[in-house]
């Protein structure tokens, strides 16, 4: 059986169109098509249920509280049942003609195969120059990253054999719009992938997702593919914002000194030094939450829940951080040194403990 993964995020125009025109060229292949909705505003959820009354190979998977395209088509392929999966955007902009083909393909070679804008007989449509420019450069990178060779790996048209996705899926990184190239970048070196070219269409309704928050999760993607497997991104932003963090307790620590009118000292139960922490541990919650782990963010009521975590986390890493401080200063080690090397060793503690508890990745 094919399975067909629609990630969909505002796409109610297109898919009435759509579904009627796959279901008409897929005929009597043993087939099912799985919608994956990101709860998008405009309702495209009801709309794919609605036509899922008229067409009962079609499903719908509406996820609430998340975002992003290659963990949308993930989810779709782990809800999937058959023997190979193509993906392929719904606002009409690929070539329904190739599905069967490129399930085939991916079939005949036990691995994957892909739609084309970049070979012979492919191509990218009437994109303005910057759109083009971009394209060609994100390319140029991704070949850089990929375990196999293959002329459009940003294409977002492609089919994956369930074996070679079972295969790699533990290694897969959810974050991001490219889901086609994080399989390039993990599958081993010798996967087959058959090249099919097609031309990129005009979406048939609604507007692009691809946008500059889209651009730099890309370089993200890059950074993870490459250093980030022995540096991850995740620690280097929580240690600038643990930098920042740092100047944000010494701030606290001195504008309470100044109000309370006291002079320097680090016994456990100073206020000032209590205030700096805790002025430090809203300031990264908030910061972490929002841009570190921006793809684990925690919102309403989890966000309450996360940050009163986040206190207990950091309550140990305060321990930590006042003793050395404490240590430090006494002695002999000056007063924002001693400061400093305490609340970074804290940092330390909060990252790996924190991330753990209060974000659970
Ligand atoms: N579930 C889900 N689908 C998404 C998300 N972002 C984009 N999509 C869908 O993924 C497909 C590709 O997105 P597009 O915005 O068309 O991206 P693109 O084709 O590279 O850009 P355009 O050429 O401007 O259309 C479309 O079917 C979108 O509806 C998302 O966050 N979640
Ligand atoms: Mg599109």
């Amino acid at each position: 059986m094919l399975s067909l993964i629609l990630p969909t995020y505002k796409e109610r125009e297109s898919l009435p169109i759509l579904i009627p025109k796959i279901v008409e060229s897929l005929g009597a292949a043993e087939y099912e098509i799985i919608v994956v909705d990101d709860d998008s505003p405009d309702k495209t959820w009801e709309v794919a249920r609605g036509l899922a009354q008229r067409h009962p190979q079609l499903h719908v998977i509406r996820r609430v509280g998340r975002r992003g395209l290659s963990s949308a088509v993930i989810e779709g392929f782990l809800a999937a049942k058959g023997d190979v999966f193509v993906v392929m955007d719904a606002d009409g902009q690929h070539d329904i003609g190739l599905i069967l083909k490129l399930a085939d393909a991916a079939r005949e070679n036990g691995g994957m195969s892909m739609g084309s804008r970049y070979m012979e007989g492919g191509s990218v449509g009437d994109w303005t120059g910057f759109r083009a420019w971009a394209s060609r450069i994100g390319t140029a990178l991704a070949h850089w990253v990929c375990q196999v060779r293959v002329t459009d790996p940003m294409s977002g048209f492609f089919a994956v054999s369930r074996g070679t996705f079972e295969e790699v899926l533990p290694r897969l990184n959810p974050k991001g719009f490219k889901i086609l190239l994080d399989l390039l970048v993990h599958v081993p070196a010798n996967t087959q992938v058959k090249e099919l070219p097609f031309s990129f269409q005009e979406r048939i309704g609604g507007v692009s997702k691809f946008s500059t928050q889209v651009r730099l999760q890309y370089l993200e993607f890059l950074y993870d593919a490459t250093v980030g497997r022995y540096l991850p991104l995740t620690l280097i932003k929580y240690c600038v914002v643990g930098v920042m963090g740092v100047a944000v307790n010494l701030a606290a620590y001195a504008i309470v000194s100044l109000l309370l009118n006291e002079s320097p000292q680090f016994g456990l139960f100073s206020t000032p030094l209590l205030a700096g922490i805790e002025a430090a541990i809203v300031f990264n919650f908030f910061f972490n939450n929002a841009w570190t782990f921006s793809y684990a963010k925690l919102r309403g009521w989890k966000a309450v829940t996360g940050f009163a975590k986040y206190n207990v986390v950091c309550a140990f890493g305060a321990f930590a951080n006042i003793a050395v401080t404490a240590f430090l200063y006494r002695g002999g080690m000056g007063t924002v040194s001693s400061l400093a090397i305490g609340a970074f060793i804290g940092m330390m503690w909060n990252y790996t403990i924190g991330r753990l508890f209060t974000w659970n990745v």
